[in-house]
């Protein structure tokens, strides 16, 4: 824990949110040779092996050896915290991190698609997710599932439709930052828009779920006599008689109208009271000194019944601080940017890791765990997401400054009162200069000429 950070308590939403950023001490001085017998790393500071361009070896205080086998010194470098881990990682822990580089990819007309579920990541219990890109005019063929479908637009345009279950049909255009949510078995469609189509991240609120085995229009078509679609649609079986003999699944179509000139004009049709979109990046964030977040869950978007989510702008030098969920797994993805994270899981048990853009991690509900920015120049943009109602955390910050002072300095520093004092004025201090650092993120993009 870094006694500088800086606690805020925010509102959001009606619930109260302690600032989950805080302010870091600047990375200390691991030595430009960080990965010798000789160096030394008591308080086991990160490394960006990447950003230093360096390949870490398990030398750690003068324990360790070379490696004499095969080696593959990119994925070294990805993972500096597993090659030589911080002092304080102990025991077995399951793996929390998959890359979607690491992921299948099944590729269509003008598309493709790569999952990341209980079979590539065997903690992803609760959600999986899905990456899709669909170029300009590409369909993501009309089809419905058992899960809930959560999704958030990384980049290009996209028009959905879905239907509800009063009959009620919606038809929205996304771009970057926007969401969806589909509740389970509503049928939808997804469509790439000019000029170069979409790029999306899909979660299912069941990790076993399979991009795979969704229900597609075609192939239950292709797989009902002709003379009951005849009977169905009450028209001549020959009409069938071209339909595909297998599933589309995804396929270049035209590009569409605008969606006023697109919605069917009979009598029948009806608009559906439901909004099944949300612009998550247009919300007013929550202002940390170290950076923003934004909520979205059903508070302020209703039809998210199953999955909650937040979005995380961490500034160069900042960290998402000491924290826990209450109520659901952590299923992360990381859109820019590095990070470590540690994740401990009691009985004396803790593992780092290490991310960076194109990464999905996993932290178990209930483990205490923070978010490190491991680079020197990039920010770092992350989407924490939870099969809940509500994004709910605890943070350790706000429990320690809430607790009464005589009980957290008898827990922690019983035999060293002068610490504990400092501890004390640390979170006296930290209380009045969240005020005054409240406005760092202007601050930082006027220095950095860069927008967040
Ligand atoms: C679309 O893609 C082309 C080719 O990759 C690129 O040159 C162009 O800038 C892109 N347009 C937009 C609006 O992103
Ligand atoms: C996942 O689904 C497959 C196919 O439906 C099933 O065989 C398997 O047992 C399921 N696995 C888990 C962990 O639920
Ligand atoms: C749905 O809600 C968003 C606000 O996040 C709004 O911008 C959008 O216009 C709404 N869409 C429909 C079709 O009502
Ligand atoms: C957060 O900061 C942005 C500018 O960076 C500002 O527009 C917004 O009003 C602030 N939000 C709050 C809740 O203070
Ligand atoms: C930031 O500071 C200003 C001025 O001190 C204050 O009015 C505002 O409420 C603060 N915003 C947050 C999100 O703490
Ligand atoms: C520990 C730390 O703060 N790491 C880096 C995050 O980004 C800043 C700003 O560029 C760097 O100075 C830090 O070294």
């Amino acid at each position: 824990m870094h006694l500088s950070s800086l606690l805020a308590v925010l509102s959001f939403g009606g619930a109260t949110l302690a600032a989950p950023l805080v302010v870091q001490q600047p990375l200390g001085d691991s030595g430009h040779e960080p990965y010798t017998p000789e160096n030394r790393n008591p308080y086991d500071k990160k490394i960006d092996s990447i950003g230093e361009k360096l390949t870490p070896l398990p030398w750690r205080n003068g324990n360790g050896a070379t490696v004499l086998g095969p080696r593959n010194r990119e994925r070294e470098r990805q993972n500096p915290d597993l090659v030589r881990p911080p002092s304080t990682d102990k025991g077995n822990m399951p793996n929390m991190r998959w890359s979607f580089a690491d992921s299948h990819i099944r590729i269509e007309e003008g598309g493709w698609t790569r999952q990341t579920t209980i079979r590539e990541l065997p903690t992803s219990k609760e959600l999986a997710g899905v990456n899709m890109r669909l170029d300009e005019g590409v369909i993501r063929e009309l089809h419905w599932h058992k899960e809930a479908e959560w999704a958030y637009v990384l980049e290009g345009k996209v028009r959905i439709t879905a239907l509800d279950t009063e009959g009620g049909s919606f038809v929205d255009d996304l771009e970057k930052g926007d969401l969806w949510y589909f509740p389970s078995g509503h049928p939808h469609s997804l469509q790439g828009l000019s000029p170069n189509g979409t790029e999306f991240l899909l979660v299912f609120d069941d990790g076993n779920f399979s991009e795979d085995s969704t229900f597609l229009l075609t192939d239950w078509l292709a797989h009902t006599p002709a003379s009951v679609l005849a009977e169905n649609f009450r028209v001549h079986p020959e009409v069938f008689k071209a339909i595909p003999q297998s599933e589309k699944y995804i396929f270049q179509g035209s590009n569409p109208d605008s969606i006023d000139k697109e919605i069917p004009d009979s009598k029948g049709y009806k608009k559906s009271k439901l909004n099944f979109t949300h612009k998550m990046l247009d919300q007013e964030p929550v202002n940390a000194t170290g950076g923003r977040v934004r909520i979205t869950d059903s508070t302020n978007f209703p039809i998210s019944k199953t999955v909650a989510a937040a979005h995380l702008d961490i500034l160069p030098g900042a960290m998402r601080e000491m924290h826990w969920h209450p109520n659901a797994d952590e299923w992360s993805f990381f859109i820019r940017g590095r990070a470590r994270v540690t994740i401990f899981a009691a009985e004396g048990t803790a593992r780092t890791f290490d991310y960076q853009a194109g990464d999905v991690g996993i932290v178990p509900r209930n483990m205490g765990h923070f978010i490190e920015n491991l680079s020197d120049d990039e920010p770092l943009e992350v989407l924490e997401i939870f099969r809940a109602p509500k994004f709910e955390d605890f943070s350790l910050f706000q429990w320690l400054g809430e607790t009464p002072r005589r009980m957290v300095k008898e827990h922690l520093f019983a035999t060293d009162k002068k610490a504990g004092e400092k501890f004390e004025q640390a979170v006296w201090d930290a209380e009045k200069d969240v005020i005054k650092d409240n406005v760092s993120v202007d601050e930082y993009e006027r220095k950095e000429k860069i927008e967040l």
